[in-house]
């Protein structure tokens, strides 16, 4: 490849993260082959259509894929450029399954060529990027790998985290400065100069395990906060004080930031990177464990007060407000809005009604439950009970005077004007 020619890319995963990079990365001109193991994910995106929902994504897609920039295969084909955007769940124990980022580095191994430079960016456990850089030179052993070689090494590897917010991808991914870390400098060299074309943010070198390591704390330093509001909101519960009016008075000191409470925290990020830290170095960090737990701990906490306030007004409708796991999006995905609404569901049936703009129809976790999905209007007219567990806007501009009336647990504080808020919360204070 000359220097000024644009590097033919493949994208390995077409998921939340892979697909709008892909998508991106073709807008800037290059040729971008998108892999997935998912004959309907390559089906879907081969004629213009996307099978995720995000901001903007649609058209850009659409765009990409007719003008021929953006193609998908079930098979990795030779490129300049790698991506690997693969998941790294967690599984039983809380271990970190990084086989999927394995198997892609496998399939790119057959396919790398002299020059080639390989990129993982789905979240990983420190040391991973080495991993996957000790797999290919196993598997390509004419290849001189990086860190390994004496030489100047025939491929570059680095790892290059996103750290996009879901809703805001497509301006984040441009927007955001990015962490670049090569297994060498040489490496983050190669990589800068990829992500140059089609990033507006700084990029900032480092090492591999640097920004490996810079990617869960991102996301631990923001659930180690929420835990500090979940447990504000705990406390205050107990000792029957208005947790969003602390925190709005706290707030007003100038170096006092605290985050919101809610109902715990949701998403494919926040309550699993931390896992990742913590099985590292598990003695080195309690702190990071405690946070984890008492958000995880919040949601209960939540379902049980529901339930007491439930109880007290038998026979009446329950509304509850929310599914997404956090405000203005379609994305379900381990979210306790959804985990408390249907615990409610089967345990209090069809008195329990959903209110949820972004879902056509109920999730399979209410199957069976008598739950229904209703709007806004109906609640209003049918529900006396209304239990907020997303911040959707929608949600907060319902004014007051619709608002009257009702016995209203706002779990996310969207509604800080409403005035039996406190009395309803004070009736369920638990004795403890
Ligand atoms: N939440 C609260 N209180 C708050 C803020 C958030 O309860 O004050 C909850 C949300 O309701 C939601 C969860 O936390 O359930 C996570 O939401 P989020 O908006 O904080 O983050 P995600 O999971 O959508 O995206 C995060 C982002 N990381 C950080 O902000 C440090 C994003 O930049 C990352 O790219 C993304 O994780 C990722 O892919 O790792």
């Amino acid at each position: 490849m000359l220097s000024e020619e644009k590097p033919s890319v493949c994208v390995l995963g077409l998921g939340y993260i892979g697909l709008p990079t892909a998508a991106v990365i073709a807008r800037s001109g290059c040729s971008v082959l998108g892999v997935d193991v998912t004959d309907h994910v390559v089906d879907t995106i081969n004629s213009g259509k996307i099978h995720i929902e995000e901001v903007d994504l649609d058209g850009l897609v659409q765009g990409v894929v007719a003008r021929g920039t953006l193609r998908a295969s079930l098979q990795v084909e030779p490129s300049d450029v790698f991506v690997i955007a693969v998941p790294t769940p967690f599984g039983d124990n809380n271990i970190p399954d990084t086989s999927y980022v394995m198997e892609a580095a496998t399939n790119v191994a057959a396919a790398l060529k002299v020059g080639d430079t390989l990129i993982l960016e789905s979240t990983s456990p420190v040391g991973t990027t080495e991993k996957m850089r000790d797999l290919i030179a196993k598997l390509r052993p004419d290849l001189k790998v990086p860190g390994l070689t004496n030489d100047i090494p025939d491929i570059a590897i680095a790892y290059c985290p996103e750290r996009v917010l879901p809703g805001k991808i497509l301006e984040e991914l441009i927007q955001n400065d990015r962490s670049i870390g090569g297994i060498t400098p040489r490496c983050a060299r190669k990589a800068i100069g990829f992500y140059h074309r089609f990033v507006r943010g700084d990029l900032i070198t480092t090492s591999a395990r640097a920004a490996e390591m810079t990617k869960l704390v991102e996301n631990s330093y923001r659930d180690v906060n929420i835990a500090f509001a979940n447990e504000l909101s705990i406390i205050s519960d107990h000792m029957d004080l208005d947790v969003w009016e602390v925190i709005r008075l706290a707030n007003r000191h100038p170096r006092v930031n605290i985050l919101q409470p809610g109902p715990g925290v949701g998403g494919h990020c926040i309550a699993v990177d931390p896992w990742f830290i913590i099985h590292s170095a598990p003695e080195q960090s309690p702190l990071i464990r405690i946070a984890r737990e008492v958000n995880d701990g919040k949601t209960g906490h939540v379902l049980e007060r529901a339930s007491l306030l439930i109880d007290e007004l038998p026979g009446v409708s329950i509304a509850c407000f929310g599914l997404a796991f956090k405000a203005n999006i379609d994305d379900f995905r381990e979210s306790p809005a959804l985990k408390i609404a249907a615990k409610l569901a089967r345990r209090y049936g069809g008195r329990v009604k959903i209110v949820e703009p972004y879902a056509s129809e109920l999730p399979a976790a209410f199957e069976g439950t008598g739950a229904q999905l209703i709007d806004i209007d109906q609640a209003l007219e049918t529900c006396q009970i209304m239990i907020t567990l997303t911040d959707h806007d929608m949600f907060k501009s319902i004014p007051l005077d619709e608002r009257a009336g009702k016995v209203v647990y706002d779990t996310r504080g969207i509604w800080p004007d409403q005035p039996d808020n406190r009395k309803a919360v004070s009736k369920l204070r638990l004795a403890s």
